[in-house]
């Protein structure tokens, strides 16, 4: 019999968040690859490029123009996946061909007026004039009777198919709470439930104790590789005090956050020195006015490369059809992002 290690031997690691698992291979990081190479797209780009439809004063669909906004700017996305008006008619709540009608809003958020910048290139209070945004429009949509939820995300790069290089996310509010977040919602629930303290404070001091799976920290914040990290260089951003969403975060909590993102999203771009791509979202307790103990605040980070700036990986096969799998442990993720640097590498 061998002895088992987490570093050298197939183990399956636990999602608390999610209940989930994942199949973890530390084995087989030295397998070779001859499969898909990404192209990059151009590195350079300029401050202004007149045909983007996110620049100020350039038209978008619809006959719409931009104002010539100077920070951030928020508008109702154009092409949006969900309406605000309700509906009526018959809907099948039972059986096996279940639906229901779904009301909600869909919004897009320019972080920055300039083209050619990246939250990592962007100067920190601009950074923090995104984090107000984000509470703002949390609050201004959780207000309303018919959303129950608020997602926050950003989209970036081509490789996670964002349709436009300007720095910009989106915000998507739902009446139902989709079921990532629904996930998250049952288990913290049980946990606090169980054990009366949330489950990601509990979690986050483990880490703070562990130390091997964190990436970078300041009096408000911690960015860590999760224990049970998917992609090969997820990572999670915990608020140190159990704060529910983000308008509830305080001033200084929120200059923190623009700090903790810089620092965070330079290491990530500095990794294989390029423009990190990655879908990042925020998990906060619904909005549809109940009651949610235990809710935590935080934010997912998941970037799809691998090995190199053009080696990405694919949730394909056994990850489709049995579970997650990853080769690199959470452990070397989190240490190779501790070796990269806080200053751009294009500064
Ligand atoms: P992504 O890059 O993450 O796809 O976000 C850009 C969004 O911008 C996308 O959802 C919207 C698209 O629907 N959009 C407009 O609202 N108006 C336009 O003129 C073009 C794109
Ligand atoms: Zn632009």
């Amino acid at each position: 019999m061998v002895a088992f290690s987490l570093t050298d031997h197939p183990h399956r690691r636990l999602n608390p968040l999610t209940g989930e698992w994942v199949l973890v291979s530390p084995h087989r990081t030295r397998r070779p690859w001859q499969g898909q190479v990404e192209k990059l797209p151009p590195e350079i780009r300029p401050r202004y490029d007149p045909g983007c439809y996110l620049c100020p004063g350039n038209s978008r669909a619809g006959d719409l123009t931009n104002p010539p906004y100077e920070h951030t700017f928020v508008f109702d996305n154009d092409f949006a996946a969900l309406m605000p008006q309700p509906m009526e008619g018959a809907v099948n709540q039972a059986g096996l061909l279940r639906a229901e009608p779904v009301q909600g809003l869909c919004r897009v958020l320019c972080f920055s007026p300039r083209h050619d910048l990246t939250l990592a290139e962007m100067a920190l209070p601009d950074i923090r004039r995104v984090v107000d945004a984000w509470a703002q429009q949390t609050t201004e949509l959780g207000a309303l009777p018919f959303i129950g939820y608020v997602q926050v995300f950003e989209n970036r790069g081509a490789m996670m198919g964002a349709s436009n290089p300007h720095p910009h996310g989106q915000i998507w509010a739902t009446e139902a709470i989709p079921n990532e977040p629904a996930k998250e919602m049952q288990q913290q629930a049980a946990y606090f439930t169980a054990h009366g303290r949330p489950l990601l404070l509990d979690y986050l001091d483990l880490e703070l104790t562990a130390g091997e799976r964190i990436v970078c920290a300041n009096d408000h914040w911690v960015a860590l590789t999760p224990f049970w990290a998917v992609w090969p260089f997820e990572t999670i951003l915990l608020p140190r005090r159990p704060v529910a969403a983000l308008p509830a975060l305080a001033d200084a909590e929120r200059d923190a956050l623009a700090d903790v993102l810089k620092r965070l999203t330079t290491r990530y771009d500095n990794l294989f020195e390029i423009s990190f791509p990655y879908s990042m979202g925020w998990h906060q307790r619904p909005t549809d006015g109940k009651e949610y103990p235990g809710w935590m605040l935080h934010a997912h980070f998941y970037p799809p490369l691998l090995r190199s700036a053009t080696v990405r990986k694919f949730m394909v096969g056994f990850e489709m059809l049995g579970e997650p799998q990853r080769d690199i442990p959470a452990e070397a993720a989190a240490a190779r992002l501790r070796e990269c640097s806080e200053v751009h590498y294009r500064d």
